[in-house]
């Protein structure tokens, strides 16, 4: 039995605000949201579509550590760049907002400060990893490593994105600082954190028992294996100065983690549209007949599945989702999408290159949604759906009805005469489709809704040249008015039903049918355009893509993939400029390794005895990978003699040997081509 439902709260993943959007944001999360946001309001349903920026997190600030930048300068670039994708793609969001806002920072703390006033976290002090040379505690993306469940090298402090588990970073095997590459060393620090394992029996009888059937395979499996699996507590902050600081005793310098945080970021955005409008917000998130509903990628299940419905538990005036419909990833050319690899099609580059074909990609990106498995975009496969399907069938066959009818019959509406038996049938077709369509949206099937509507455009083309009203308008007028009345009601149709889809060319095409908009339920009638109505004229709802155009967007990702291979071979861009007075400061000289043994317990570390000509010191170098003791003994080196001294795994290092590391991480001695004492100056 479906549940009824007064109001529906849609939310969309926050996309960090790091980088540009591309296809695969919009065939993962946005495309879908909005074709389901945009129907419910057809239907006259009470919507919130919620959108924003998630603007703290490490990825932010180690992009703002690469480009020496504040990170609000980081988020402030790229909240604006990502806003107007969305608004040019028709992502009709009634709120997009930040969570660097004001706003957002107080509702965080507040909801932080709840869970610690009822006694919901638990306080922990543990060892964390520590990077010596940066002084930063490493979490989440700050510190990679293996991955203990599949292996994948670049898994992060807080997740590994290629088996999608949680991880925290002791998890990591051969972790290593994303700061300074180095191996970070344990250090004590307090924490706070959400006892997930206490709520595994709710989470069993809430998702296990009671969405068993409706949530998605994917989704559902995901969530019983790491239910399955046992929960762990989780630590809901972080040793970092960017985020919404910790409202607890004992938490200077300690942030908010940015998964405890930015989820909150769907009920600030909805206080910052309530403030807009005036509405009240409350019910949206805490009426149990409101339907609140998460779409996100395969990678952000469990923290819309597990951790924030159990934050919303836990807190215990809030409703928990109604379900997760989360797709799994989009590839392009059979290759990940990769930002880091320019390994991607950018919304703002495609606006650029496709200018008004918002709804040609709307489309692709539907028909070949990853909506239960990883799918690939091809260009030529673009190119193909554009021109047999949106151009050939729908394209054509509202060209043909609109411009048989300003030929015929001066552009108004003919009569509809008596309908002969096939088009009967293709009336009784008509009144189905709202319903076949609805089915799909509501089980979140969009491609499976799409499909449905093009089957109409099918009909309706299908109809028009089967009737062949240009030869009988020589022989039977009334049988054409009729014809072309038909296909009229037809193409009215899939203006109505095709507005969650293309939101474009549905205006365009209630333009020169010149009607209003219209509710769901107006749909499945033959009525819909009367007799006489004046039409506007006839323009074309699609064009065709030429081989020229996708070939050139091919060259473009191959030389993108060229780039990739000769930029793996080519050296770093250069660190910023340095006075000549600066340098000076630097005192690099000649000398010898004398001595040589591993570090116990890393397989990067040498402890060296370095004859420095000065005097002889100890240095802990990480070359343990490239170099076996017993073979550098009586190596001449290069080594910078008045570096401040540090421990590192509690031995203190007095210098630092300079190693030329190359392209691919290899790392060679810088040593003196000719025989020079020791201690001889390198200037
Ligand atoms: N910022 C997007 C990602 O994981 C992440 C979503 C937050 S939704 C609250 O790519
Ligand atoms: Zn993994």
């Amino acid at each position: 039995m479906t549940k009824k439902f007064d109001r529906y709260t849609i939310t969309s993943a926050l996309p960090y605000a790091n980088g540009p959007l591309h296809i695969g944001h919009l065939a993962g999360v946005y495309v879908p949201a909005d074709i389901y946001a945009r129907y419910l309001r057809m239907k006259g349903k009470d919507v919130i579509f919620i959108g924003g920026s998630d603007e703290h997190g490490v990825p932010i600030t180690i992009k703002a550590r690469q480009e020496g930048v504040d990170p609000q300068k980081i988020v402030d670039r790229y909240h604006e760049q990502i806003k107007k994708s969305f608004e040019e793609f028709g992502i009709s969001f009634d709120v997009y907002s930040r969570t660097s806002a004001p706003i957002h920072h107080k509702t965080a703390a507040e909801f932080f400060k709840k869970l610690y006033k009822d006694g919901k976290f638990i306080e922990k002090t543990n060892m964390q990893y520590f990077d010596e040379e940066t002084q930063h505690f490493l979490a989440d993306r700050y510190i990679t490593g293996i991955c203990p469940h599949c292996g994948y090298d670049k898994a992060y402090g807080d997740q590994c994105e290629n088996c999608g588990t949680s991880l925290s970073p002791l998890d990591l095997k051969n972790p290593k600082s994303a700061l300074s590459g180095n191996v970070p060393v344990l250090k004590e620090t307090k924490h706070w954190y959400l006892p997930l394992d206490q709520y595994e029996d709710w989470l069993k009888e809430w998702i296990l028992e009671g969405h068993k059937n409706d949530w998605k395979v994917n989704v559902y499996g995901q969530v019983k294996s790491w239910i399955d699996q046992g929960l762990q507590p989780r630590a809901v902050t972080r040793d970092l100065d960017w985020g919404v600081h910790v409202p607890a005793e004992g938490a200077e310098g300690k942030v908010l983690y940015v998964w405890f945080d930015a989820p909150i970021g769907y009920i600030s955005a909805t206080k910052e549209w309530s403030e807009k409008t005036g509405k009240d917000w409350v019910p949206y998130w805490k009426d149990e007949k409101s339907k609140l509903v998460h779409f996100i990628g395969k990678d952000n299940i469990v923290f819309h599945c597990i951790i924030f419905p159990i934050m919303l538990h836990a807190e215990g005036s809030y409703i928990v989702p109604e379900n997760v419909p989360a797709n799994e990833f989009l590839n392009l050319e059979n290759d990940k999408i990769s930002t880091s690899r320019n390994w991607a099609v950018w919304l703002h580059e495609y606006l650029e290159e496709f200018p008004g074909k918002q709804d040609v990609l709307r489309y692709v990106l539907t028909a070949n949604a990853p909506e239960t498995k990883d799918n690939d975009f091809t260009w030529k496969d673009f190119q193909a759906r554009n021109n047999n399907e949106l151009l050939a069938i729908f394209g054509n066959f509202v060209n043909r009805t609109l411009v048989l009818t300003q030929k015929y019959f001066d552009s108004k509406v003919p009569a509809q005469g008596v309908l002969d038996e096939e088009t009967q049938k293709v009336v009784a077709a008509i009144a189905a489709y709202p319903n076949k369509i609805s089915s799909s949206i509501d089980r979140y099937r969009f491609r499976e809704a799409l499909g449905e509507l093009m089957n109409l455009a099918r009909l309706g083309n299908k109809y028009l040249t089967d009737q062949e009203p240009w030869k009988l308008i020589k022989t039977d007028e009334e049988k054409v008015k009729t014809i072309l009345n038909i296909s009229l009601q037809i193409a009215a149709n899939l203006a109505i039903l095709s507005e969650p889809f293309l939101p474009f060319s549905a205006k365009k095409l209630r333009g020169m049918l010149n009607m209003p908009e219209h509710k769901w339920s107006d749909a499945g009638t033959s009525t819909l355009l009367e007799s006489g109505h004046q039409l506007n004229k006839a323009e074309l709802l699609f064009e065709r893509i030429e081989d020229k155009t996708i070939e050139a967007q091919i060259q473009k990702l191959m030389d993108t993939k060229k780039e990739n291979e000769e930029e793996a071979v080519t050296a770093k861009p250069s660190k910023e400029e340095i006075t000549f007075d600066e340098f000076m400061k630097v005192d690099i000289r000649t000398g010898t390794i004398l001595e040589a043994e591993v570090v116990p317990k890393t397989k990067k570390l040498l402890k060296l005895k370095i004859d420095t000509g000065i005097d002889e010191r100890t240095v802990v170098s990480g070359i343990a990978e490239y170099y076996k003791p017993e073979d550098i003994i009586g190596k001449k080196v290069s080594i910078l003699v008045n570096l401040a001294p540090r421990k590192l795994r509690g031995i203190e290092s007095q210098g630092m040997i300079l190693m030329a590391e190359d392209a691919d991480g290899r790392l060679c001695f810088v040593s003196p081509t000719e025989d020079v004492s020791d201690g001889s100056e390198v200037k």
